[in-house]
């Protein structure tokens, strides 16, 4: 049982990122994604996503990449909650030659949205969407509502390539599983590819029939794996008893291409918990990928992160993650591309609320160094390495490492929402506050 239990906790309706921001009511910064530089001072600016505040209503802030200064704010659109929960820079949907931005909201207040399709007021409220609006000046342009995917649309989004070949780049949307998974067949959690150009859902990414537990822990582009223009996206499952592991889908078709299982511990549970794709880990034609997996054994867990060839999808190295708590949750994994090729970049891996150090490997998968985040840590922030991207700016690009911050409930003040990494030192700089 209390396995059972402690399982639970990583993969059921939130994310582990969202397994411990205590004192932090808002909950600011539990998503951040990049933004042009909106008051033109040379320096990219910053999305940060506020999904509790305004008492679970959500908000949306960007700010000044340098100082934090607040430079607007997206309000929640009347109907939703959990607004923010995920942002992500997109493509130019509009075509005013500005990038534009996703929001999602995890749960809908009011039962009647999505056509009633969830009749029951439970899994109503956990009813998402996906919000899109104009990078320029924020007006909304699309709403993703993705029902096919059932409850929890809005817990991740990312912009991905024109699959469809109409011209606009598209957008993947991911929903975990276990968020009312007793309510309906459709809650066990999946992804899907929905249009740029109206949001309709093009593509739906189920699981298998043995993995209907835990499905939609993580999703992925992974682009050209086998250099024959046959795109690709993977889904995680688990950690679960029952297994877990990562299928990898043709984006176009919908077929499954591949199946891999992470390994089982006898009475414990095992699974997926991200995936970085479009990756160059040893050479030759089309992309490779990482799968960051998770084995639980009595409360202990263990990550291993393992490199996989994209054309052969063999497996060209595998990395026991040494150092992180042992029940720390995952914050997260992300690539950063530091170098002029594609194999000089960087993997990024966070454990999450009790542990304040990353750690980064090169695409051989040997630990390159690890990033001593206590100072972010004892300025309140949680969840350090939550979000990972690059700054464009005049004065040279920086690499924004995302956690969860914002106003503190006990002892006042605010705490950072990020610091920005120098990858070549692996030292972060001063935390960043949203002022
Ligand atoms: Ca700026
Ligand atoms: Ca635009
Ligand atoms: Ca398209």
């Amino acid at each position: 049982m209390t396995l059972a239990i402690l399982a639970s906790t990583i993969t059921l309706a939130l994310p582990p990122q969202l397994a411990d921001w205590g004192d932090l009511p808002e909950a600011q910064g539990m998503s951040s994604a990049p933004h042009h530089d909106r008051n033109e001072n040379g320096h990219g600016d910053l999305v940060i996503g506020a999904p509790s505040a305004a008492s679970g209503v959500g908000r949306v802030d960007i700010v000044d990449g340098e100082t934090g200064i607040l430079l607007a704010t997206i309000p929640a659109p009347g109907e939703v909650r959990g607004f923010g929960r995920s942002v992500a820079s997109i493509a130019d949907l509009d075509g005013d030659g500005v990038a534009d931005l996703a929001v999602g909201a995890y749960r809908r207040a009011s039962r009647d949205v999505d056509g009633g399709a969830f009749g029951d007021p439970i899994s109503s409220e956990f009813t998402g969407a996906i919000f899109c609006y104009s990078g320029a000046d924020l007006h909304p342009i699309q709403t993703i509502r993705a029902k096919q995917l059932g409850v929890g649309v809005g817990t991740d989004v990312r912009g991905i390539p024109d699959v469809d070949g109409d011209g606009v780049e598209d957008i993947l949307v991911r929903v975990p599983s276990g968020v009312s998974r007793q309510l309906e067949s459709n809650s066990v959690g999946g992804a899907a590819i929905c249009s740029g150009r109206g949001g309709q859902t093009q593509r739906v990414f189920k699981a298998p029939e043995d993995l209907q537990f835990h499905f939609g822990s993580c999703a992925a582009w992974l682009g050209d794996l086998g250099g024959d223009d046959e795109v690709a996206v993977a889904v995680g499952s688990g950690p679960s008893a029952r297994g877990g592991g990562v299928t990898i889908f043709n984006a176009t078709t919908g077929s499954v291409l591949w199946d891999w299982r992470s390994p089982a511990s006898a009475g414990g549970h095992h699974g997926v918990a991200a995936v970085v794709g479009e990756l160059e880990l040893a050479g030759g034609q089309g992309g490779d990928f990482v799968v960051l997996s998770v084995e639980q054994t009595h409360g202990n867990r263990v990550w291993t992160i393992t490199g996989f060839g994209g054309q052969t999808r063999s497996k060209l190295w595998s990395h026991r993650i040494e150092g992180f708590t042992p029940n720390a949750h995952l914050a997260g994994m992300h690539v950063l591309d530091v170098g002029p090729t594609p194999a000089d970049s960087l993997v990024c891996v966070s454990g999450g609320a009790s542990v304040d150090v990353l750690r980064v490997f090169g695409m051989d998968g040997v630990l390159r160094g690890t990033v001593d985040a206590s100072g972010v840590a004892s300025a309140g922030g949680r969840n350090l390495g939550a979000a990972a991207f690059r700054v464009n700016s005049a004065g040279g690009d920086q690499w924004w490492i995302g956690c969860v911050g914002g106003p503190k409930r006990v002892g006042g003040g605010t705490a950072p929402v990020g610091a920005f990494l120098d990858t070549s030192a692996l030292t972060l700089g001063p935390p960043v506050t949203v002022q």
